[in-house]
């Protein structure tokens, strides 16, 4: 699990007004992701891949694309979580013959699931696909909330080498560190990347990194080399870059910096809505000033 370490950005995806994928576009983040951003690994098909609101035909493509264009510049983790579980095990087995080094899985979410139904969905894409699994939980958005003893039922298997913590609770999130040392463990939200990194998680997985990932980058090592006091000044510009995202619209904000920067990032699929003219203007500003 060594060499899973490190900074992978939350791969966007380029979509045309018809909501159909923009291949070049794609292709284009990618390229941006590794030669500008400098991230360790891309994570695809995740919330910031709008994978919920594609199709499973679009997953494979997306998947494929990013293959193709990455070859073995950079670690890949395919998302195949799904509420259809035939869908998530036949997704994972694509990613996986692709040549995808690991797999994850969002906490199945809608209906209120039990934990030995979380843990049965699991366990059946486990059993039918060959790759190793990152579990990703996301509380915020899925209302699944799973405490230290159940991660640690869900880590009792073999393939199971880690999670994406995208919460921000602190307390849980250093017991499951020093419980489970042996497992990788990503941070999940960007703004809170330092506190994360003190932490000693092994790595992160952002939206944001797609366009300020150097800055990620060197937050997280200046932390793994105690210097405390500069990488608190990078994550203050980082906060004000992402508060300012935030404010205007999270994805939309990111593509349109993304296309000030000459990367096709097109638009988001519906029903997510398009930046205002304010709100293009305001992207391009952000651009200017942090990028
Ligand atoms: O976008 C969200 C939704 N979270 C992302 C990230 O955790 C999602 C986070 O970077 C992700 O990795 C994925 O695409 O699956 C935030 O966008 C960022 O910290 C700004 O709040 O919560």
């Amino acid at each position: 699990v060594i060499e899973m370490k490190g900074l992978y950005s939350a791969l966007m995806c380029s979509f045309d007004e018809q909501g159909q994928v923009n291949e070049q576009g794609l292709r284009e983040i990618v390229r941006h992701n590794i030669d500008v951003s400098k991230i360790d690994g891309l994570y695809v098909n995740g919330s910031t891949g709008e994978n919920f609101l594609i199709s499973t035909d679009q997953k494979k493509q997306i998947f494929d694309i990013v293959k193709d264009e990455v070859g073995s510049d950079v670690k890949l983790i395919a998302q195949i979580g799904a509420l259809n579980i035939d869908e998530a095990v036949e997704l994972g087995q694509f990613a996986t013959e692709l040549g995808y080094d690991a797999i994850s899985a969002v906490t199945p979410f809608y209906y209120k699931f039990d934990f030995e139904e979380v843990t049965d969905y699991y366990t059946t894409i486990l059993e039918n696909v060959d790759n190793d699994l990152i579990i990703y939980s996301i509380p915020a958005l899925t209302g699944v909330n799973m405490n230290l003893e159940q991660f640690g039922e869900l880590f009792e298997h073999e393939k199971v080498i880690g999670v994406k913590f995208t919460a921000p609770d602190f307390f849980l999130l250093e017991r499951i560190r020093h419980t489970f040392p042996d497992k990788l463990i990503y941070s999940g939200f960007d703004e809170m990347l330092l506190s994360a990194s003190v932490l000693n998680v092994d790595g992160a997985i952002g939206s944001t990194f797609n366009v300020n990932g150097q800055r990620a980058k060197q937050i997280f090592e200046l932390a793994q080399s105690g210097q405390i006091d500069e990488a608190r000044e990078v994550q203050k510009v980082t906060n004000d870059l992402i508060g300012e995202i935030l404010d205007n619209g999270l994805y939309q904000t990111i593509k349109e910096i993304l296309k000030h920067k000459d990367v096709g990032a097109g638009t988001c699929r519906k029903p997510m809505k398009s930046l205002t003219e304010d709100g293009v203007i305001r992207a391009k500003q952000m651009a200017e000033k942090y990028l």
